[in-house]
């Protein structure tokens, strides 16, 4: 994870496949919505994480972020 915005509730990851999304790109950096800040309190910039990613109304989103074991 590259950056993390908590006021605007946004994060920077950079990612691989998507399945979900159709996104087949081998890797990309983008800006996600987070569904819920309060996960921001346990990741910093740099971890490496784990997330699922859904295509709501408001864009692409977060919806579960962990730090990567
Ligand atoms: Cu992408």
């Amino acid at each position: 994870m590259k950056k993390i915005d908590e006021a605007a509730g946004k994060i920077t990851l950079k990612h691989g496949p998507i399945k979900n999304l159709n996104m087949d790109e081998e890797e990309m950096t983008m800006v996600f919505r987070v569904a819920d800040p309060a996960v921001l309190k346990q990741v910093k910039a740099g971890d490496k994480v784990q997330f699922e990613v859904e295509r709501q109304t408001g864009g692409l989103t977060v919806t579960k972020l962990q730090k990567a074991k």
